[in-house]
């Protein structure tokens, strides 16, 4: 049985695809009146994966409940992603395996240290999918996971190989880098379309210079964490591929939420300070993107 904490799109993406294969897996919500609201609903997720519109009947709990937990994804946002794995740390099997498929860095180690018993795995992610509604989820656009231990000497789980061919996934057991590289993507795109309030197609043209020395920072900062590779062609690849995507800390924004700037350019900036390497395009970015966080009286950090 696999459980899945954090009912927003990726999560839900996960347990669609299991449930139509016929794998056994539970979603565990937020609260009681999210669960309620859930099974008033008919507990169930009209998922529309491209070909057909499903309707899935998925099985829910609260975090309290008192099942043993073997296997455990955790979807929710990275600043939910610990507090999400205490809820139900009196269900965690010692032995537990915990896959984590935040952005940015920092909440993984946060949540490996405070479990050390637990396997702990990361999965970086490059599906696509929004939900219409809490209980409908459009997958709009297949992608790829690359799963590998937060830890070096954890070995691949058994159960990756009966994963359902819809899950396409792929082990890497040096995971750092892929995590690394998503990170410097997402510090040279998100907080200039949080500063400009712009798609990711604009960005280069609105931050122009600006961008050429974030760009070139967060290559000295990458090989600093012996990262190899151009950032500079990663990025303009990425944003020519989503120039009409709003990224995901625009559409935090727009929709008044938290954004996740502190897993992102915060650890970003942080990792170089500590480091001695010195980011001033970086941390003017930062600074600019917490003021207009503040703006809209959301969380700067
Ligand atoms: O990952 C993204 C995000 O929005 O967080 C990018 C790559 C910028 C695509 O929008």
């Amino acid at each position: 049985m696999l459980y899945i904490v954090g009912a927003g799109s990726l999560g839900l993406l996960w347990a669609a695809r299991l449930r139509l294969a016929n794998r056994d897996c539970r979603l565990i919500l937020r609260n009681s009146s999210r669960l309620e609201q859930w099974n008033r609903n008919g507990g169930e997720l009209g998922f529309n994966d491209g070909a057909a519109v499903h309707r899935l009947p998925l099985a829910a709990e609260t975090a309290d409940a008192t099942t043993p937990i073997l296997r455990l994804v955790v979807a929710t946002k990275s600043y939910a992603a610990l507090p999400a794995v205490e809820s139900v740390r009196h269900r965690l099997q010692p032995d537990a395996e915990i896959f984590l498929l935040q952005n940015g860095l920092g909440s993984q180690q946060a949540i490996a240290d405070a479990f050390p018993a637990c396997r702990v795995y990361c999965i970086s992610v490059t599906d696509g999918a929004w939900r219409p509604s809490e209980q409908e989820l459009i997958w709009a656009g297949r992608g790829h996971n690359i799963i590998g231990p937060l830890h070096p000497d954890i070995p691949a789980p058994d159960w990756l190989s009966s994963l359902p061919a819809s899950i396409a996934t792929s082990w890497q057991p040096d995971i750092m880098p892929v995590l690394w590289r998503k990170l410097a993507v997402n510090c040279a795109i998100n907080p200039f379309t949080l500063i400009y309030d712009c798609r990711n197609g604009e960005v280069p043209e609105r931050a122009d210079g600006w961008l050429t020395e974030c760009l070139a920072e967060l290559q000295q900062l990458l090989t600093l964490q012996g990262v190899q590779g151009d950032l500079d062609q990663q990025v303009h690849s990425v944003i020519l591929a989503t120039a009409n995507n709003s990224s995901s800390t625009r559409q935090d924004l727009h929709a008044g939420r938290r954004t996740e700037l502190d897993y992102i350019l915060g650890y970003a900036c942080r990792a170089a300070h500590a480091a001695g390497l010195a980011t001033p395009a970086l941390d003017r970015l930062h600074r600019a993107a917490q003021d207009t966080l503040r703006t809209h009286r959301l969380p700067a950090d």
